[in-house]
C-alpha cells in the first residue's frame, strides 16, 4: 500500500484505522471520506471528503483526482441497525460494496473490506469455528457479509482484483464507539464501569462471543494488506480473534479495579437472538499461517487498557 482512499473513515474502525494510516504512510497519502463530517479528530476532517458510497459516480470522481493504489472499504450499517432497516442495510451494505468493487476493477486498485462472525448462522460450528464452514445466516447482516465474502472471490477471479479481507469479532475500542452492533455492550460496559459503577446489560450473562481489541483490528488490516499475495491461497474473509468471553467474564474482570461495579440484565430479545446464531471461538490457524495473525490483547490486557483510558477522558 502506498496511496490508500478509505470509506466509512469516522466509523468505529475507520476512525482509528486513518490516524495509524497517516502514521504510516503520510498524511498526504491518505484520503478519508465518509458521508458525515461529525467528528472532532481534526487530523480526519481536515482532509475528509464527503463520499456516499450508494454513489458510483462520486467515488470514481474522487479516485480519479487522488488516484490511490488501495481501497479499504469500511462503509457498513452493523447487526443490529441492520434489522431494523433491512432493505436501507441491503442497499448501503451491497451497492456500497458493489461501487467499491467496481472502481477497484476499474482503476486497478488492492481493496479491503470486513467480513465478520455475523457471517456465520445457527447451523455453524460454535467452537474453533474452521474457515471453510456452512455459512447460513438468517440476519441482513449476515446476509450482506456472506454475499460480501461471495463478490470479494467473484472479482478475484474474474477480474483478478486483489481483494482482501477478514471476519471481524466483537471490536472494542475506547476512541470511537461503535454503533448498532450487537456486539457494543462490551464497549459500553467499560464505559458504564468508569462512568456509573454499575451497567444494565442486553445480552444474557452466559453469551460467549469472539472479540478483539481495537490496536489488534487495525494491525490485522495493514499486516493482511502487506503480505505478498503469493503467500495467501486466498486474500479473503479470514477468520481473525483474540477473545472469547461473556459479560459474565468482562463482569468478573473489571471487578479486578472495581471491586464494587455491578450488573444486571435487561436482554434485548433481537440482539439476543442475533448472537444466539454467533460461534463462541473461531479458529484463525488459517490467518496465522499464512501472514502472520497474532494479536497482543487478551481479555485481562484489554481490561486494563480500557478502564485506564476511559479514566483518563473522563479524569477520575
Ligand atoms: C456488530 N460489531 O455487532 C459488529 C460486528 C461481530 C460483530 O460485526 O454488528
Amino acid at each position: 500500500m502506498k496511496r490508500i482512499i478509505i470509506t466509512g473513515a469516522l466509523g468505529q474502525i475507520g476512525t482509528e484505522l486513518t490516524v495509524k494510516l497517516m502514521e504510516l504512510y503520510g498524511e498526504e497519502n491518505v484520503l478519508p471520506t465518509d458521508v458525515h463530517k461529525n467528528s472532532d479528530n481534526e487530523m480526519i476532517t481536515s482532509k475528509l471528503e464527503i463520499l456516499d458510497v450508494r454513489d458510483f459516480d462520486q467515488m470514481d470522481e474522487l479516485v480519479k483526482k487522488f488516484k490511490p493504489d488501495t481501497i479499504l472499504h469500511m462503509a457498513a450499517l452493523l447487526s443490529a441497525t441492520c434489522e431494523k432497516d433491512p432493505l436501507l442495510a441491503w442497499d448501503i451494505n451491497m451497492n456500497g460494496l458493489i461501487n467499491a468493487l467496481e472502481v477497484a476493477r476499474i482503476h486497478d486498485l488492492k481493496f479491503f473490506t470486513p467480513s465478520s462472525i455475523g457471517s456465520f448462522g445457527e447451523s455453524t460450528p460454535k467452537k474453533n469455528t474452521p474457515q471453510t464452514t456452512i455459512q447460513r445466516p438468517n440476519t441482513m447482516y449476515g446476509v450482506n457479509k456472506v454475499s460480501g465474502e461471495l463478490l470479494c472471490d467473484y472479482y478475484y477471479d474474474k477480474f483478478n482484483v486483489d481483494t482482501r479481507g477478514v471476519r471481524f469479532p466483537g471490536l472494542i475500542s475506547h476512541i470511537k464507539e461503535p454503533g448498532g452492533g450487537t456486539t457494543d455492550y462490551a464497549v459500553d460496559i467499560y464505559f458504564e464501569a468508569i462512568k456509573s459503577g454499575k451497567y444494565t446489560c442486553f445480552l444474557e450473562e452466559e453469551t460467549y462471543l469472539d472479540m478483539m481489541y481495537i490496536d489488534d483490528a487495525i494491525d490485522a488490516i495493514i499486516k493482511l494488506m502487506e503480505a505478498d499475495a503469493k503467500s495467501l491461497s486466498t486474500g479473503n474473509a479470514f477468520n481473525i480473534t483474540a477473545i472469547s468471553a461473556s459479560p459474565k467474564e468482562f463482569t468478573t474482570e473489571i471487578k479486578k479495579h472495581i471491586p464494587d461495579f455491578e450488573i444486571d440484565y435487561d436482554v434485548d430479545p433481537v440482539r439476543q437472538k442475533i448472537a444466539d446464531t454467533w460461534p463462541e471461538q473461531l479458529d484463525c490457524s488459517e490467518a496465522e499461517k499464512q501472514w502472520g495473525f497474532a494479536p497482543k490483547y487478551d481479555l485481562e490486557k484489554l481490561t486494563t487498557t480500557m478502564l485506564t483510558a476511559i479514566k483518563e477522558k473522563y479524569k477520575k
